[in-house]
């Protein structure tokens, strides 16, 4: 009986509550689709994973499950290979399959890195090259937000946030709740004048926190060509202002803000041009879709050596992938910016003691082997139970946008 020998791969798709936040793609649903994948070895160790759960994915890694049946966990070489067979193969014909190998990697990969540290009872970080923080900071997500989701009897404790009073109402309520420091704006909603009279009404509330804006490419390259100078001086990092290496090229001459991505650069052969053209200075990484852990050291290493500065991405998640960030946020030295991260937004979790905590806006890695959390099975079969009623197959923020404003139109950019 080997202790780590893959003796089983389980992946249970869960659906959890979200509030209607807004983005330029929409408006978040009511629940948000997410994947928790389990390895457990010959020996009964059990490595955990999060990642996406949208139908292309879990079809991916319901194919690639029997493929990883007998493979030691640490043959990451033999989860890539494997991997990209069950795309080519299985996957073939689905829109975007050769896009989801490092998302059906990064699933497992993580499930396997756990399962390993659980195995040999050492932290996960310390598998990772060695603990370089002790704690990992975290930035407040701040969102424009309807008060409630269509259809809904009342509203959410956090309410409508559409002007720049209630946003700052809502990132006082985030720092005072966690300790956030630094201060992103997720934008591309409202006009951007708006948008940035919002962001002052934060540099007013808020004199020292680092500002950060993302409209997710909602703004045409002459608009922010435009809004420039109102920006000089007043946020960190302008995260995707428009759509496109080309465009981002453009905007980061005419500008000493650092521009920062998780849009135009997102895999590999993203990097030579985006590094040729001088398109953005700060990249966000993501282990879910860079293909893992390993692959975002990696990451970090090219933009190490090509002086470009590390974040770090996020989507709507739990506590399993909160943990993969903290511990990959720990053991990488040129991390230099407070993650992203949605977690204050969910009041779901599928981890045994509930919520991680943020502690002075920053979170101490769970303690413990592996990844340092276990799984709350009653909850993820509430949370499976969720996803089943649902009947969600994909992230439709466009469909529940039209359900408040009727005539929202998707635009990228728009404005
Ligand atoms: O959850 O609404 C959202 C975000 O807009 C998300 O989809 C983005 O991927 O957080 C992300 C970002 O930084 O662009
Ligand atoms: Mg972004």
């Amino acid at each position: 009986m080997s202790k780590t020998r893959i003796a089983d791969l389980r992946i249970t798709p869960i659906a959890f509550a979200d509030p209607p936040l807004l983005n330029n793609a929409g408006c978040h649903e009511p629940f948000a689709l997410r994947s928790i994948i389990e390895v457990e070895t010959e020996g009964g160790v059990v490595g955990l994973g999060e990642s996406y759960g949208h139908k292309a994915l879990l079809d991916a890694l319901t194919a690639l499950a029997p493929q990883v049946v007998g493979m030691e966990v640490t043959d990451l070489n033999g989860l890539w290979r494997r991997a990209r067979a069950v795309v080519r193969g299985a996957m073939q014909g689905y829109t975007g399959a050769e896009a989801l190998l490092p998302r059906v990697v990064a699933a497992v990969e993580v499930a396997m890195w756990d399962a390993w540290g659980k195995s040999l009872g050492r932290p996960l970080v310390d598998l990772l090259g060695g603990q370089v923080r002790d704690r990992v900071s975290f930035s407040a997500y701040l969102f424009y937000k309807f008060a409630r989701h269509a259809g809904a009897s009342q509203d959410d404790i956090w309410g409508e946030v559409l002007t720049p009073e209630q946003l700052v109402d809502e990132a006082r309520r985030m720092v005072d709740e966690h300790g956030f420091r630094a201060l992103k704006l997720k934008a591309g909603i409202l006009p951007p004048e708006d948008e940035i009279a919002g962001l002052e009404a934060l540099r007013a509330a808020f004199p020292t926190a680092p500002l950060r804006i993302d409209p997710n490419g909602g703004w045409h390259l002459h608009t922010t060509l435009k809004l420039l100078p109102r920006l000089e001086g007043l946020i960190e990092y302008l995260e995707d202002p428009t759509d496109g290496i080309p465009a981002m090229s453009v905007v980061q001459r005419a500008t000493t803000i650092p521009l920062a991505t998780n849009m135009c650069v997102v895999a590999n052969d993203h990097l030579p041009p985006a590094i040729a053209e001088g398109a953005v200075r700060v990249i966000l990484s993501d282990h879910h879709y860079w293909g893992g852990l390993q692959a975002s050291r990696d990451l970090a290493r090219i933009c190490d050596i090509w002086g470009i500065g590390l974040s770090m991405h996020s989507n709507s998640h739990l506590g399993i992938s909160l943990a993969a960030m903290a511990h990959l946020a720990a053991a990488t030295p040129n991390l230099a910016y407070d993650c992203d991260t949605h977690y204050p937004w969910q009041t779901d979790e599928v981890i045994e003691g509930g919520k991680l905590r943020f502690e002075g806006g920053a979170l101490t890695l769970p303690e413990g082997p592996g990844l340092g959390v276990t799984l709350d099975r009653g909850e993820l079969r509430r949370l499976h139970q969720n996803y089943l009623d649902a009947g969600l197959a994909v992230r439709d923020d466009a469909k529940e946008m039209r359900k408040h404003w009727p005539d929202w139109k998707f635009g990228r950019p728009k404005f």
